[in-house]
């Protein structure tokens, strides 16, 4: 059976004790990972320390971009490995860890390194009193030691999007991905070796959260700032362990993220953008909708069209190319997803699609699948309209006007993304700005330029990364003022 091990100080290091990697798509365990304990955290932010204070603390902008593009050609040398080991870990198609998960594990590198190449600082002339002059000026240093906690959902997509920033700033980082998908960070520990990144700057920990690599990380002394995606409530507990110190956090939490229809979008191109925000990675994206709003007057139209794709999505072995549906991470995740369905019955929702489990008479019988799931008829206090199930479902709702459609919208304790669908330019632009929500898209979802803020309001986290808020994050701005 294949080993994970964790990385540290520029070794590959087991770990006391082994935890199973399990293939979703038919329960079987495709290799064992070894879980860092204390020690193994101590030292892996000890080394990340040493190198901060080593090679890597000289080393200048050009040569830390350099190292990244070497680190993203080093994804791309080996891109159809990291396909079948994200498609293994997760069960996503293959198709999507191709078109989305890996490209993107590469982009984040190459996208930071022009970054940093690029990113200037303020600068200040200044006026005083008497009237001589002050030139101000900012120098950015490294923040120190970042740690950086990751989930399961696009494993190699957000451990890179914290990692590429983090590196090209100048940081040193101790990473720790889910215990549900350590086989791409183990990949990426090795690119990074044979990218020929000094020892210390990377290591990585696999492990779990609460009495294990996570929280030990969060709470360790030698740890400068913490980035973390994953839900809210463990948002929560990591905000307890970095107070003390008053340790920065970088949040980018869950959603209840609301598409809102109206009757004169483009109805092909609207059901299709839906389709995938609602179904994308089995519902498992935070970005994705899980609340639909639509105009009465397309109503009917729209479930149905809905109803149509969701019940044409093939959930078949992810490696095979004709696979649109993967299944839910896990048999605990798929339990939580299930209970939402039995909710959404008990709370008088129509079933539209779906609801059940699939039954496939092989092996997948004993993965972890759901049915893509359209609910209707629900209140709007209903728990499944109101907390995440992160799941392939979504309740569609008739609503009678744009205010009413923003109100409905807006009534959540989360704020990450929202989508709007119309061909009215001026609705566009007036609907957009009044999301209480950090990302709005409009005509489309996921629609991503690695350059603009990303994050979200309430419950959907704190901060934002993307372009220079990642580098500012990761950066400590030193101001200089002189007096001229
Ligand atoms: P999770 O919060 O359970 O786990 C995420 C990571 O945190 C894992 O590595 C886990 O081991 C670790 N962890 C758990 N408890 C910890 C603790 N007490 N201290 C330190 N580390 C701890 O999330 P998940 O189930 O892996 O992912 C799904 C959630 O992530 C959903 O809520 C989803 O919306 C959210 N998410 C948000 C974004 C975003 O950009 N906003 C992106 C992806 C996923
Ligand atoms: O696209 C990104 O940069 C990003 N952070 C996506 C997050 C998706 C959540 O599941």
């Amino acid at each position: 059976m294949k080993q994970l091990q964790n990385y540290i100080d520029g070794r590959f290091v087991a770990g006391k004790r082994e935890f199973p990697d399990i293939n979703p798509a038919d329960g079987t365990t495709i290799a064992q990972a070894g879980e860092a304990d204390g020690e193994l955290v101590d030292a892996a932010v000890e080394a990340a320390r040493r190198a901060l204070r080593g090679e890597w603390g000289r080393v200048g902008v050009l040569e830390r971009a350099a190292a990244l593009y070497r680190v993203a050609e080093g994804i791309e040398k080996r891109f159809e490995q990291f396909v079948a080991a994200e498609v293994c870990d997760t069960g996503k198609p293959a198709a999507l860890a191709a078109r989305l998960d890996v490209p993107r594990g590469a982009a984040n590198f190459r996208v930071f390194a022009d970054l940093i190449k690029t990113a200037g600082v303020e600068a200040f002339q200044t006026e005083t009193a008497d009237g001589r002059e002050a030139l101000n000026y900012a120098v950015r240093k490294p923040v120190g030691v970042v740690g950086i906690i990751t989930p399961w959902n696009l494993p190699l997509l957000l451990l890179t999007w914290k990692t590429a920033p983090a590196l090209a700033c100048g940081n040193a980082v101790v990473v720790k991905p889910s215990e549900e998908t350590p086989a791409t960070a183990t990949m990426l520990a090795e690119v990074i070796h044979e990218a020929g990144i000094p020892k210390g700057v990377f290591n990585l920990l696999h492990g779990f959260g609460p009495g294990s690599a996570g929280e030990f990380l969060t709470r360790h002394d030698g740890v400068n700032a913490i980035t973390f995606t994953g839900e809210s409530k463990t948002g929560a507990e990591i905000m307890k362990a970095c107070a003390p110190a008053v340790r920065p956090v970088s949040f980018e939490l869950g959603g209840k993220n609301a598409a809102i229809v109206f009757a004169d979008c483009n109805f092909d191109e609207t059901v299709n953008g839906l389709a995938e925000a609602v179904f994308m990675n089995t519902g498992q994206v935070c970005l994705c909708a899980e609340r639909v709003y639509v105009e009465r007057p397309m109503f009917e139209r729209l479930v149905d069209a809905l109803k149509r794709k969701a019940e044409g999505l093939k959930a078949g072995w992810p490696m095979e190319t004709t696979t649109t549906l993967g299944p839910l991470i896990s048999a605990q995740h798929r339990e939580k997803v299930l209970s939402y369905y039995k909710v959404a019955r008990d709370e008088g929702a129509t079933v539209v699609t779906g609801g059940g489990v699939p039954v496939f008479g092989d092996a997948r019988d004993h993965g972890f699948w759901v049915q893509p799931t359209i609910f209707t008829g629900l209140a709007e206090a209903a728990r499944c309209v109101k907390e995440e199930i992160f799941g392939p479902v979504c309740h569609v709702r008739a609503f009678d006007t744009e205010e009413e459609a923003v109100a409905m919208a807006n009534d959540t304790r989360y704020g990450l993304a929202a989508s709007i669908w119309t061909t009215e330019l001026n609705r566009a632009h007036r609907v957009a700005r009044q999301m209480n929500a950090g990302i709005t898209w409009v005509n489309c979802w996921f629609l991503r330029d690695l350059r603009t803020p990303f994050g979200g309001v309430g419950l959907s986290g704190i901060g934002r990364e993307g372009g220079m808020h990642s580098l500012n994050f990761y950066s400590e701005l030193n101001n200089v003022c002189i007096r001229t």
